[in-house]
């Protein structure tokens, strides 16, 4: 049987220079010899996916070998570590980004050519590593591509999910869910440590024990043992001169089988412990509304913390012989809370392993922590109860208590510690059941702690951690998020990426600010034409896919409005619906006025258990439907929701966008990391004043984005007065209109009340407030239609977000906090 992945023209070698031809031969025998002897496979027999696999273990050697030397150079020159420690890291696919960060694309792409193998098809059969929801997990990942571009000796730590983010299927209008398998055909980039294990422990008894000298020390029992097992996955930096690793922690039951009972005839009693350690890594984000639930989502947070704790301290020691300089040596960030019980862990290493006296731990674990806070949702907010934590980690809990009480004492003794006072720095609530605040605690046992844009750390200072922050004035910090431009500029959209090179020079992968020098181009109209030829190319790609996927024919001129993230109330994707269907009801009033063909776009996935979120992919759906068989609209407006939304979809969509739907209610996106994503790439922002959006403005330009709606202060004000709709329903008769034909039924015909409820919430319980920015957006929808009209200015404002993204850049972000968080030094990349 064959399958040889076609390649248009296989039998065309490029005329290269000589080196090149030289080092196309060699990858060619490479990818040869790897089909052979580590797949097992003849040139005659092979599939894409071996194919792919041969390819990835080629450029992989090229990894490997600049990987054992970027080990040794941190050993030797005894440089400080980076550890990011994060429950998610929502990598993608990798064979474009190794190949692109060790500068072998064209070679490969070319050796591959003459095999007769194009590869795109290879990089299509690649399934996305989607151990992450959305854009937290997304960040660490382009953290993790800028770390190792800056030189930073640094490690990703995290668990490697049997499943990752589930598989969203369309069904009726509908989301299924459906288990992710992205190991079932093996993952040729990672390699198993088999000699890499840490005993983790749950549950168990105390012991007070008396040590040689005469103090008391705690010694922790556990009940229950499983093995965390290491995998280890190398993270090329551009250019490849560095590399770092990405240890991801699968979990394991200590004893494989209850041989005896499985030989007395309980086959399936004998498997019990193995079935229940393995849960741990199971899957990502496992549904935590019932107890047993948050029980495993503890388990994962504690397994994960506790060996990367273990791992890096003894590597910290066998280093440097004394775990006291620690902080010196290690600095470990938390991606939020989900790590944040690593701050108790040290403390038990410090205090009951090593025999550190408290105070002396506590000013290690804090020199060696720093917190990212990336939501204020309270509902994100990690608190866990106190009967859990005492019951799963009974030492932590102690730990938890004492570092409390301290805390307290030290406050307690200040004019205005009222009880109210107290109780909010507590890092126990005792308002809901008693309840350990992980924020709290992320918060104390930290030197920095930021936010992840200007507005969301100004805001942090006055909501969440107003108290904390008044006893340590200082210690938040801003560090506003950025993307990698390697994967969001040149493997997402290499066309663009080859025009702006021809004017920057071809440094602006090694510093993004070279891209101020596009700028001047901004009204050349020679260069606009080429720009524009770029987004229609990608947009005609787009097209196919849509038309592939779910059958819409699009029309790639018409302007794509796109709305793509996770589905959630207050990124407001209702909003945008409204303005639709309002849209929809006046071209079918008025078809012959210029109304300009547009397709909004929709793609994202809502968590499982979100009910609302669930419905509104519905409302998208049940919308599409109708709107886009309405002959009346003579393909004027299409509306499309792609299912399955995922890193590599982004990577098709974002280069095709002319218009980026950044419209979260004011102060809720903590930054939003898409939104800088399609600015790079050209799309004007249609956008409130909330997250980055407001630093997008300034250095876009106000007249190159659609800023619309209440800000921030004006949400905080106006919840304060009620957040009833019925007054702004009643003032704006699109909107009043719009909801009438949603409630009545008119997108949902086999079920006409379908949206009654949706309905109702906007009209009387608003908190999203939907209503109230109903006609400022769709206001600035207009315009920007008129600036649509206008091409030479669209094409200018477009050019002028490229231009000014740079400042975006992830390798910006990470040098900040190399310099104020981190205290390592960065080597920039460069030319070898
Ligand atoms: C998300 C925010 C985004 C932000 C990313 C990365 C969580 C908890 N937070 O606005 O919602 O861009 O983090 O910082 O996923």
């Amino acid at each position: 049987e064959t399958h040889a992945a076609s390649a248009p023209d296989a039998a065309a070698p490029a005329a290269e220079t000589q080196a090149i031809g030289e080092d196309v031969a060699a990858i060619r025998d490479l990818i040869l010899a790897k089909l052979k002897y580590s797949v097992g496979k003849s040139v005659t027999a092979a599939s894409p996916h071996d194919w792919f696999v041969a390819t990835a273990l080629s450029v992989r050697d090229k990894v490997v070998e600049s990987w054992l030397s970027s080990i040794e150079s941190s050993k030797r020159t005894g440089r400080k570590r980076v550890y990011y420690l994060s429950l998610e890291f929502l990598i993608g696919r990798l064979l474009i980004d190794a190949l692109t960060n060790m500068e072998m694309i064209d070679e490969t792409r070319a050796a591959l050519a003459e095999l007769g193998v194009d590869l795109e098809t290879l990089r299509e059969v690649e399934d996305d590593a989607a151990l992450g929801n959305g854009g937290l997990g997304r960040l660490a990942a382009c953290f993790m591509e800028s770390m190792a571009t800056l030189s930073i000796a640094a490690y990703g730590y995290g668990i490697r999910y049997d499943h990752g983010l589930f598989r969203q299927r369309i069904k009726n209008g509908r989301q299924l869910e459906y288990p992710e398998d992205w190991l079932s055909f093996g993952n040729p980039w990672e390699f198993q440590r088999p000699e890499i294990v840490c005993p983790i422990g749950f549950g168990g008894h105390i012991d007070t024990e008396t040590r040689p000298d005469g103090e008391l020390r705690q010694v922790w029992h556990p009940g229950e043992t499983v093995e965390a097992l290491a995998y280890d996955t190398p993270i090329p930096g551009w250019r490849g001169a560095h590399i770092n690793t990405l240890r991801l922690w699968s979990a394991r039951a200590v004893d494989p089988l209850r041989l005896d009972q499985f030989n007395s005839g309980d086959h399936i009693g004998a498997l019990m412990d193995r079935v229940r350690a393995e849960s741990i890594s199971k899957v990502l984000y496992p549904g935590d509304t019932t107890p047993a639930g948050q029980e495993l989502r503890l388990r994962q947070e504690f397994f994960f913390a506790s060996a990367s704790l273990q791992d890096l301290v003894r590597r910290h020691i066998s280093l440097y012989g004394d775990v006291r300089t620690l902080a010196d040596k290690a600095a470990i960030q938390l991606n939020d809370t989900h790590p944040a019980i690593a701050i108790a862990e040290l403390m038990h290493i410090l205090v009951d392993l090593h025999d550190i006296p408290w105070d002396e731990a506590w000013a290690i674990t804090q020199a060696t922590f720093s917190y990212t806070n990336h939501t204020l949702l309270p509902e994100a907010l990690e608190t866990w109860p106190v009967p859990l934590m005492e019951r799963l980690l009974p030492r932590h809990m102690q730990i938890i208590y004492l570092i409390n009480a301290l805390h307290l004492a030290k406050v307690s003794g200040e004019p205005d510690a009222t009880g109210h006072r107290l109780a909010a720095l507590s890092l126990i609530d005792e308002s809901h059941g008693r309840r350990v605040r992980m924020g709290h605690l992320a918060f104390l046992g930290s030197h920095k702690v930021n936010g992840v844009s200007q507005l969301h750390s100004d805001l942090m200072k006055t909501t969440v951690f107003h108290d904390l922050e008044s006893i340590a004035p200082g210690k938040i910090t801003n560090k506003t998020n950025g993307i990698t431009f390697r994967r969001w500029l040149k493997e997402a959209n290499p066309a663009l990426t080859s025009l702006l090179m021809e004017v920057v020079g071809d440094n602006l992968l090694d510093n993004a600010m070279v891209l101020e020098k596009v700028a001047a181009l901004a009204d050349d109209s020679s260069f606009q034409e080429r720009y524009a030829a770029i987004r229609r190319a990608n947009k005609m790609t787009l097209a196919r896919l849509v038309q592939q996927r779910i059958g819409v024919k699009l029309n790639p001129d018409a302007l794509f409005d796109v709305h793509i993230k996770r589905i959630h109330e207050y990124k407001r994707q209702v909003l945008n619906i409204l303005e639709a269907v309002a849209i929809y009801e006046e071209i079918r009033a008025q078809p012959f006025r210029d109304w300009i063909p547009r397709v909004k776009i929709f793609a994202g996935k809502a968590a499982a258990s979100y009910t609302t979120a669930k419905l509104i992919i519905q409302l998208a759906n049940d919308v599409g439907k109708v709107i886009n068989s309405d002959p009346a609209l003579r393909g004027l407006l299409k509306v499309v929701f792609l299912p399955n939304y995922n890193v590599s979809l982004a990577e098709r969509i974002i280069p095709a966008a002319d218009l980026s739907e950044q419209i979260s209610t004011a102060g809720m996106e903590a930054s939003g990391t898409g939104n800088m994503k399609f600015a790079l790439n050209g799309a004007l922002t249609i956008g409130t004043l909330d997250g980055a959006n407001v630093e997008i403005m300034e250095h876009v330009g106000s007249p190159n984005i659609f800023i619309f709606g209440l800000t921030a202060d004006e949400v905080e004000a106006k919840r304060s007065q009620g957040i009833n709709g019925q007054d702004a329903i009643a003032r704006s008769p699109k909107l009043s209109e719009a909801l009438e034909s949603i409630a009545s039924g008119v997108f949902s015909p086999d079920e006409p009340h379908r949206y009654r409820g949706l309905v109702d919430a906007l009209t009387y319980h608003d908190f999203f407030l939907v209503t109230a920015d109903f006609d400022a957006y769709y206001n600035a929808q207009r315009a920007v239609f008129r600036r649509w009209r206008d091409k030479p200015a669209w094409w200018r404002s477009a050019i002028l977000n490229t231009a000014h993204m740079g400042w975006f850049s992830s390798d910006r972000t990470i040098a900040e906090y190399a310099e104020e968080i981190w205290n390592v030094p960065v080597t920039p990349p460069g030319r070898k």
